[in-house]
């Protein structure tokens, strides 16, 4: 008997639909080769939703097989305006099926239903963006003398492995597949195992979109197995990851101990969001709160070092407690909702054992501090005062809604702290002084700064870590480079 691999599910917000549950690859869904599966959980009922197909190596084979076929065969002969026109076709698409998508990628991950909207906005525009790009990927022609004619081609670099997390899931899909494919790339992205839902929603759009077969393959499962199978295959030209800075460090490993393929990585953060004494105080406050509990935390660029200047420093900490008070912790689906459930029951304890050793550290808990009293991994919006820099809550990135909050007198002293974490992958600067704005921006050690405001992310804007975030950047015309390889052509005159 053939695998199953799509159930009939009602969406938490009254929404009827086909799921599909099995692998995609070569334009169809399949069970996995072993027929191992693995369950999917609503995080804020604890109930299993269903239970999605688990890729093993033998189907990680297939689908790069099938990739490399595609990329031999007919997507090299597609032109970069049909490219365009394929990706362009496929936003359009998920944009008639954003609410649905929405509503999936809320049930999934436990964020509030109009967070996922937003983020399923974020994922049309990106793929907008890149079909934009596809037909305008050129070379150059560059001068040496005058019996020379050299130029340059943009070429793709192949079979593209993407490994993508749980936070973002449909977005963190668009931000991997619109690039990759405007370049002429075909692609074997694998979903975070807890989140595999909106992806495979995804695919059956790619279909309709009419890609050839075997240009977009999704796949899901173990980060270990199906993640490690792609990391380290030898058919897989570039692996692009967005995830954990310790999984990135064994990509890295893997990617050298097999086929040196090209490598990009979007790791962990612990983002400083800095609050100077001339700053607005309301409008600050708000986009402290965003930086540190939007997403509940659970966001790579989360602003979870928070210093603000010591003659504001009371009465900021008041109306930051005023901003928590105000957001609405309850179901996703449930349009007031503003602070949903954390992934899962894993990232639900580590969190809370986060909170324990900062308590243990003598750190003082300004307000939260507790899992909610309900079904579901909720966790209370919380704030750590009292801090120093030896204390894990200040040096790790915890991954939920846990900020702390430090006092400091100048400049110069907050630009050390602010660089002093091993990770750069964002910051916030608030203030009405230009000179302050530009002077500590120019001095952070982060892919990402921003002035009075916070988690602006744009899909025409690079993105991405200095030091231990990560490597390449993401989004924007930048992207194209790390999916694209320049080939050099020097044709002799004479
Ligand atoms: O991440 P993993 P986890 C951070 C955050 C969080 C912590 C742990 O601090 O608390 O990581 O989360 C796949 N080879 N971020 O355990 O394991 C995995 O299947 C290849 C930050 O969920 O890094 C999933 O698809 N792939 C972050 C993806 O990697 C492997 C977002 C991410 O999972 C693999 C998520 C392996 N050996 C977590 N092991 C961000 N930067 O936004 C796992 N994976």
């Amino acid at each position: 008997m053939a695998t199953k691999t799509a159930v009939s599910l009602t969406t938490p917000t009254g929404i009827a639909y086909q799921q599909p549950t099995g692998l995609f690859i070569n334009n169809e869904f399949v069970g996995g080769s072993d027929e191992g599966t693995i369950d999917v959980v609503n995080p804020a009922t604890e109930k299993k939703i269903c239970a999605v197909s688990e890729a093993r190596e033998n189907d990680i084979d297939k689908a790069v097989a099938v990739a490399r076929k595609a990329l031999n065969g007919p997507w090299r002969l597609t032109t970069p305006a049909e490219r365009s026109q394929y990706i362009y076709k496929l936003a359009m698409l998920m944009e008639e099926s954003a609410e649905k998508l929405a509503a999936v990628e809320s049930m999934d991950n436990g964020k509030p239903i109009n967070s996922a909207r937003g983020d399923i906005g974020g994922a049309i525009g990106c793929l907008r963006y890149y079909a934009g790009w596809a037909d305008k990927i050129e070379g150059r022609v560059i001068d040496t003398d005058p019996s020379k004619l050299n130029y340059t081609r943009r070429e793709p670099i192949g079979v593209c492995g993407q490994i993508i997390p749980w936070n973002f899931p449909l977005m963190m899909w668009a931000w991997k597949v619109g690039p990759a494919i405007a370049c002429g790339n075909t692609v074997v992205l694998k979903t975070a195992e807890i989140t595999p839902l909106s992806a495979l929603v995804a695919a059956e759009l790619i279909v309709q979109a009419g890609f050839p077969p075997g240009v977009i393959n999704i796949v899901t499962g173990y980060g270990n197995i199906a993640g490690s199978a792609i990391s380290c295959h030898m058919g897989v030209d570039k692996v692009a990851f967005t995830g954990s800075t310790a999984v990135g460090r064994q990509i890295l490993k893997d990617a050298a101990s097999s086929n040196l393929k090209k490598v990009t990585l979007e790791l962990g953060g612990k983002s400083p969001n800095i609050v100077f004494n001339d700053a607005d105080l309301d409008r600050a406050a708000s986009w402290v709160d965003n930086g540190i509990f939007s997403n509940m935390g659970q966001n790579c660029c989360a602003g979870s070092r928070i210093y603000v200047q010591s003659g504001i420093y009371d009465a900021f900490v008041q109306k930051l407690k005023e901003k928590i008070q105000q957001r609405a912790i309850g179901p996703p689906e449930d349009e007031k909702t503003t602070h949903g459930a954390q992934v899962s029951k894993a990232q639900l304890d580590r969190i809370l054992g986060y909170v324990d050793s900062g308590k243990k550290a003598g750190a003082k808990i300004e307000i939260g501090g507790n899992r909610v009293n309900r079904p579901g991994y909720f966790m209370e919006p919380t704030i750590f005062s009292e801090i120093s820099g030896d204390m894990d809550i200040v040096n790790e990135e915890i991954f939920g809604p846990v900020g702390v909050i430090g006092k400091f007198e100048t400049i110069e002293e907050i630009i050390e702290t602010a660089n002093d974490t091993a990770y750069g992958l964002a910051s916030g600067i608030h203030t009405e002084n230009l000179k302050t704005a530009i002077e500590v921006s120019n001095n952070i050690k982060a892919g990402t700064v921003w002035v009075n405001q916070y988690n602006g992310v744009h899909w025409q804007l690079p993105f991405g870590g200095y030091k231990q975030s990560g490597i390449g950047r993401e989004l924007g015309e930048e992207a194209l480079f790390n999916y694209t390889q320049t080939k050099t052509v020097s044709v002799n005159l004479q």
